[in-house]
């Protein structure tokens, strides 16, 4: 938990504490602000991203939002969306997105992104590239100076297809940073990650900064057998961060 100073209530200067999934909330709550009627939404993925799928829903059934049609990053967000009787459309249909709202793994200084961590990039991507506005929510402890040096994975969805040859390609092109490339394995048996197309994901880990971030990108993204990656450069517009000391959001 971290100590914050009590809000709203500024007569009482009593500490609470806020588990990080608070701290998730009071971020997503706070890019829901806003979103508008009439809306088209890109609804992310992933712990943070819920909660802002669950407010819009809410204020839907309140009657305080209208017209809102939903793109999800996820099946998993496509379930969610429909239990909550957000009207749902795709990328087919709505090629142009108002304001899509999703977490992250990593924020830089810049508002470069590591995501797919936690599975889905492929769509999100495709999303996320599709609309005007990119607001990206996240606790304080995805703020990082380097992508992909904090000695966490750095996502890669690939074809099944030869998986092994290509994750040795990646490994290979970041020879110089130490990289390993490790598929991402689940259940018991160890059997491969499937994600929403049915991909694979190798996960990369750097001993050391991989340096322009647009030129390792592009690099991963010439090699056969590559979907895409969780880097996202220069997409988000907007990061709003919640922390310690409260909100802090971030403009391109
Ligand atoms: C998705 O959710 C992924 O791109 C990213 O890996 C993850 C962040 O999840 P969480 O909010 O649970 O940390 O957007």
């Amino acid at each position: 938990g971290i100590m914050v100073p009590s809000s709203p209530s500024p007569s009482s200067l009593s500490p609470v504490i806020l588990t990080q999934d608070e701290l998730k909330k009071i971020a997503a709550y706070k890019a829901v602000e806003y979103v508008e009627s009439g809306m088209v939404l890109g609804l992310g993925t992933g712990s943070t991203a819920k909660h802002a799928v669950d407010r819009i829903g809410e204020l839907l059934r309140q009657g305080k939002l209208h017209n809102i049609v939903g793109i999800p990053t996820s099946t998993k967000t496509h379930e969610q969306a429909l239990a909550l009787g957000i009207p749902l459309s795709d990328l087919d249909t709505h090629p142009h997105v108002d304001l899509a709202i999703d977490g992250a793994d990593e924020v830089d200084p810049f508002l470069n992104l590591v995501k797919g961590r936690g599975g889905s990039l492929l769509r999100e991507k495709m999303v996320e590239g599709a609309c005007r506005k990119f607001i990206v929510i996240v606790d304080e402890s995805k703020l990082v100076k380097h992508l992909g040096g904090s000695g966490l994975a750095m996502p890669v969805e690939i074809v099944p297809y030869c998986w092994k040859f290509t994750a040795q390609r990646l490994q290979r092109l970041f020879k110089e940073s130490g990289c390993v490339a490790k598929l991402r394995t689940s259940g018991e048996n160890g059997e491969p990650s499937v994600t929403d197309n049915r991909n694979y994901v190798v996960d990369l880990y750097f001993n050391k900064d991989i340096g322009d971030l647009k030129a390792a990108s592009d690099e991963i993204l010439r090699l056969p057998g590559v979907v895409e990656h969780g880097m996202f450069l220069d997409m988000a517009t907007t990061v709003i961060v919640a922390g310690e000391l409260g909100i802090t959001v971030k403009n391109k």
